[in-house]
């Protein structure tokens, strides 16, 4: 029998963390780089929210009361059935300033959003809001749509108590709202101001639970309006609250803005000027010098001037606008799943990973407003090339997420509010599945930066120092797929965690590759080989062995790495093991339907060709443009479908409720990944340039012409795009991959 100290409990294996210094611990992003990136507008989630990069922060938000079809809405989180005609951020600078247009019915609300360290201020530096409400349709004499009503709010999540100003809110003689203290900023103040006339009413509330305000404002008011008749809050408070919620009602058209300044109670800490300038013509001007600044970075980083039309530079904006605004920080505990087997399953089905920050974009801001593994690669595409500190910080956060197995849970739901927005079935996470290793895809972008002197030397200091901690932990993950995801065969890998059980499925999925239910062999077996897996091993390869050449230290193992490229390049074994020597196609190989028995499935000329494996002379080259060209096959007017019209799946359901997904429209990372080979290939000597040319330039026009069309027609980026009509579809306000119609337009490939 053997007894453990209490209190000495082992941590079981898969919520250890990976034990090595912390990526985020680096110098470079300490102090000023931290400081620098304290607040901004990190809850995508919301509308318009505000939030510091700290576990329990104090948070601010926007609600407004929308009319839509003779009743009262109140908007706060991001959500579809809002049916928003339009909404998103046209510009933002990833840091201090951001700008966002909301089109909900008659009302056309825009928010900025501005910072600024001034002598003066606490950690952080102080913020600004400018709220600017009108209507389209100002002659409409509709009560409901003459006035406006805002709700702005701060919550504190650790639970300090925010003090109201005054019981009678004036803003006319007094700016001040709230005010408070906290020790990461010290005592800070809210204040609002307006060139109108503001009415201003309040509500106090004290819980931890913040997710829920959108409820707490809708009963207080609900009860205002049962008592008095009056859409107004009720001027009242309970004990000790860590909720403020200040109600702005005013006639539209107006403006009002609202300043947080900190490090208050410091003697000589300026707060009436800093206020002063942070609101009215002051304010205005500021956010105008940033949108100035916006646009000139944006043609810098991009070089569209030329290229585009002023309809395309528009979404192009969006584009990196919605990315660097949808970025978001979040805080908490993903739930990991545990087998039935398992000694540590006990009254829970789930275990708690350690409780860990997450600083990173997110695909869609009402849909899936939390990280994506593979998805972030995609992401950083993009971020990279307008700020490479932004970049490292957000890989640093996702390789700090790293197991001592090597292992990088492939969705992050970290926290109340993020749980909140996830059907329990989909949270927990298995140890046993990845996700393309696309980070390497980053990586490999910035080592290429680094060799053509695309960065500053403080630039590439940070990143050889980054990589020099990094190196482990990738070594780690690589070695993670190199021998959980591996095949039989030597040079073999597929996705495991497959389904083999599933009887309801046409075709059991495959999450884990984050091509969902694209078809593979209908029944999972470990004598499955993953064109895809094999292509992504290929890529992290060649990345290792270029990190190694890079840092130069002979006691990493370079050659290992070199030899691993060098077997997943050899053109003659990839094409023994996936490909159709007669038709000149790739496949993955696995035991398929009716008469189970092993055989190709599915051609994928996809992965390969993405990653430039195949020699500029061969007349599989030759074969793969045939079948993209071909519109019987991949080619679309609107981009290239997810799978072949051929495929006895293409466009089937895989059950009732699961309405086809990769099984023919249009993705925009696969086609991106697609344009970038084309225009390798048009670049190298062979018989086959010319073509990949044409092929290149029709699809790349196709793209931008269709994503384009949308954006002007619904006000919407989309999640993926219709193989028959170009018609965006599945989650709206898609402003992850889709964004890289913006790369697509500069012609910037990985
Ligand atoms: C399910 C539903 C309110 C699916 O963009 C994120 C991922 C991609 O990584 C993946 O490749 N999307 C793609 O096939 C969206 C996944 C959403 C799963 C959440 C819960 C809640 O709806």
């Amino acid at each position: 029998l053997i007894i453990r100290p209490a209190g000495k409990a082992q941590r079981p294996r898969v919520i250890t963390p990976f034990p090595s210094p912390k990526l985020m611990d680096l110098p470079q992003f300490q102090g000023e780089h931290k400081e620098s990136l304290y607040w901004g507008t990190y809850r995508p989630h919301v509308y318009f929210g505000i939030r510091a990069r700290t576990p329990r922060s104090l948070v601010a938000g926007l609600m407004w009361i929308g009319v839509k079809d003779g009743m009262y809405h109140m908007r706060h989180v991001c959500q579809d059935s809002d049916e928003l005609n339009t909404y998103g951020w046209t510009q933002h600078n990833g840091r201090d300033f951001g700008h966002q247009v909301l089109v909900d019915q008659g009302l056309k609300l825009t928010t900025s959003f501005l910072k600024s360290k001034s002598e003066g201020s606490g950690y952080g530096g102080d913020w600004a809001v400018q709220i600017d409400v009108q209507t389209d349709k100002p002659e409409l004499d509709n009560e409901m749509l003459r006035h406006g009503h805002l709700f702005f709010y701060l919550a504190d999540e650790s639970g300090h108590v925010l003090s109201l100003a005054g019981d009678n809110l004036d803003t006319d003689k007094n700016s001040l709202l709230a005010s408070g203290s906290r020790s990461d900023i010290g005592d800070w103040q809210l204040h609002l101001k307006s060139k109108e006339v503001l009415e201003v009413h309040y509500s106090g509330f004290r819980t931890p639970h913040i997710h829920n305000l959108s409820d707490l404002v809708q009963h207080n008011l609900g009860a205002q309006v049962r008592k008095f008749g009056q859409l107004l809050l009720s001027d009242s408070s309970e004990d000790s609250p860590n909720i403020l919620v200040f109600q702005i009602s005013a006639s539209i058209p107006f403006k009002a803005d609202i300043a947080f300044v900190s490090g208050t109670k410091v003697k000589m800490s300026k707060v009436k000027e800093r206020v002063s300038r942070l609101t009215g013509a002051s304010l205005t001007s500021l956010l105008q010098d940033k949108q100035t600044e916006f646009d000139v970075k944006f043609e810098q980083r991009f070089n569209v001037a030329d290229k585009l039309e002023p309809e395309s530079t528009i979404v192009g904006k969006a584009a990196i606008a919605n990315m660097l605004g949808g970025i978001g920080y979040f805080y908490g505990q993903s739930k990991i799943s545990i087998p039935e087997n398992s000694s540590l399953r006990g009254h829970d089905n789930f275990i708690s990973y350690w409780p860990a920050e997450l600083y990173t974009a997110v695909p869609s801001r009402p849909f899936f407003p939390r990280g994506f593994l593979w998805d972030e690669g995609f992401h950083q595409l993009l971020i990279w090339r307008w700020d490479v500190h932004i970049c490292l910080d957000i890989i640093g956060h996702w390789l700090d997420l790293m197991n001592i197995d090597g292992w990088i849970p492939r969705e992050q739901i970290l926290g109340s509010e993020a749980l909140s927005k996830v059907p329990e079935e989909f949270v927990a996470q298995y140890p046993s599945n990845g996700n393309p290793p696309t980070l390497f895809l980053v990586i490999r972008d910035l080592l290429d930066g680094m060799e053509k002197n695309k960065f500053t030397a403080t630039e590439s200091n940070r990143i050889t120092s980054f990589l020099e901690r990094a190196f482990v932990r990738l070594e780690a993950w690589f070695q993670w797929y190199n021998t959980t995801q591996k095949g039989k065969e030597m040079g073999s890998y597929y996705w495991h965690g497959r389904d083999n059980k599933v009887t309801r499925e046409l075709n059991p999925k495959t999450l884990s590759s984050g091509l969902d239910d694209y078809p593979r062999a209908s029944h999972p077996s470990d004598e499955e080989r993953h064109l895809d897996l094999r292509c992504w091993m290929l890529l992290a390869a060649n990345c290792m062995q270029s990190i190694t050449q890079l840092l130069k230290n002979d006691k990493k193992p370079e050659k290992e790495y070199g030899s691993t490229a060098k077997l997943l390049s050899d053109f003659d074994m990839l094409n023994q093991m996936h490909l159709h020597p007669l038709v000149g196609a790739y496949y993955d190989f696995g035991n398929h339907t009716e008469k189970v028995r092993l055989s190709w499935k599915e051609t994928r000329p996809f992965f390969p060709f993405m990653g430039k494996i195949i020699p500029s002379d061969s007349w599989i080259l030759g074969k793969q443009l045939d079948l993209i060209s071909n519109s019987t096959v991949f080619w679309t007017d609107y981009g290239l479908r997810s799978l072949s019209k051929t495929s006895s799946m293409y466009m089937k359901r895989n059950t009732e409720h699961d309405p086809p997904y990769w099984r023919g429209p249009i993705w925009m990372n696969m086609n991106y990944m697609i344009l970038s080979a084309l225009y390798h290939y048009s670049k190298e000597d062979g018989p086959y340039s010319d073509r990949a040319r044409v092929i290149y330039d029709d699809l790349r026009g196709n793209l931008i012409r269709n994503v384009v069309r949308n954006y002007h027609q619904t006000g919407f980026l989309w999640e993926q795009y219709d193989q028959k009509k170009g018609k965006g579809k599945g989650a709206r306000l898609f402003t992850g991959w889709t964004s890289l119609v913006l790369l697509i337009m500069a012609e910037a490939y990985t």
